[in-house]
């Protein structure tokens, strides 16, 4: 029988959705997941007809991190090189989710540890399941917060909690994730999957171009002064104008109708 795919994905109308898929391992990273996950990433960047992306995990958790039985050092010559299993492995995924100008929505349905919490951090909108927790469990195995954790747990969080929670591999939960500011909304359990893809597809359906922009705006406030940002927002807003979600979006509100986005580029 063929093994199932470790990721998958489905189109529909401008939404992928993509779901790890080793519930088993509590869907942690072996090298095919890693290569399929980055995939499921380059087709949203390069598939027009998606206008957004919605992440989950299959089974009872979101994502465990790296599949530590790839790791186990009575099996290996000798230490590995972790700094290629990032720079080749995870760092390139992380990138294409930032510079993806579409909006990507992540629903943690439970457990997201290690590299896994740090790959729901990197997306536009979190939401998480009550029961759903975030480890920095890197402090357990002696390594640093990686896959961006250090990053946005000091942006999102500030550096005091950033600090507490990666030197100790607490437990965060969902509720207090949010009382934090470190996601978007912690939902009732049964409700996360229906809120999630309401919120994706209606995102889906918005006009993609300036909402790609507001992405890259919003990211780059994190290193530019006020004045540079003031110039970057006339530069992106000058684009924006010249698309024909522009158009459609003040023409709609003249004719008191909703209005109709293609997501189309100026
Ligand atoms: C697992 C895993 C797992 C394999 C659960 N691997 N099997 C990046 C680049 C390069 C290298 C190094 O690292 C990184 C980034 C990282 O992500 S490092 C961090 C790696 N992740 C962890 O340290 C988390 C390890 N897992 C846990 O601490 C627990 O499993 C959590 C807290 C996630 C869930 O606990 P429980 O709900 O009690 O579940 P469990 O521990 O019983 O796990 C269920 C099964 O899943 C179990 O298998 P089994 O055959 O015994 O039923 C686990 O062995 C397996 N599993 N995580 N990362």
């Amino acid at each position: 029988m063929a093994e199932e795919a470790s990721v998958l994905t489905s189109l529909d109308g401008g939404l992928l959705t993509i779901t790890l898929n080793r519930p088993e391992k509590l869907n942690s990273f072996n090298k095919a997941q890693q290569i399929a996950f980055r995939e499921a990433f380059e087709e949203a960047e390069r598939n027009d007809d998606i206008r957004a992306v919605l992440l989950t995990g299959a089974g009872r958790a979101f994502c465990a991190g790296q599949d530590l039985g790839d790791r186990d050092p009575r099996k290996m010559d000798g230490p590995p090189d972790l700094s290629a299993t990032l720079r080749e492995g995870y760092g390139p995924t992380l990138t294409l989710i930032r510079q993806l100008e579409k909006p990507v929505i992540c629903a943690v349905n439970g457990v997201a540890a290690g590299a896994g919490a740090n790959i729901a951090l990197a997306c536009d909108i979190v939401l998480a399941a009550k029961s759903a927790k975030f480890i920095q469990a890197f402090a357990k195995l002696g390594l640093v917060p990686d896959a961006g954790g250090s990053w946005s747990l000091a942006r999102l969080i500030g550096e005091a909690r950033a600090k507490a929670v990666a030197m100790t591999a607490m437990p965060v939960s969902a509720e207090q994730a949010e009382q934090w500011g470190m996601i978007w909304k912690a939902i009732d359990d049964d409700r996360l999957m229906d809120e999630a893809t309401a919120l994706a597809s209606q995102l889906a359906e918005g006009a993609t171009f300036g909402l790609g922009k507001t992405k890259l705006a919003i990211q780059a406030a994190a290193t530019n002064s006020f004045i540079e940002q003031l110039e970057l927002e006339a530069q992106l807003q000058g684009e924006c104008g010249r698309s024909p979600d522009y158009a459609e979006g003040v023409l709609a509100f003249m004719e008191k109708r909703p209005a109709k986005f293609t997501g189309k580029p100026a």
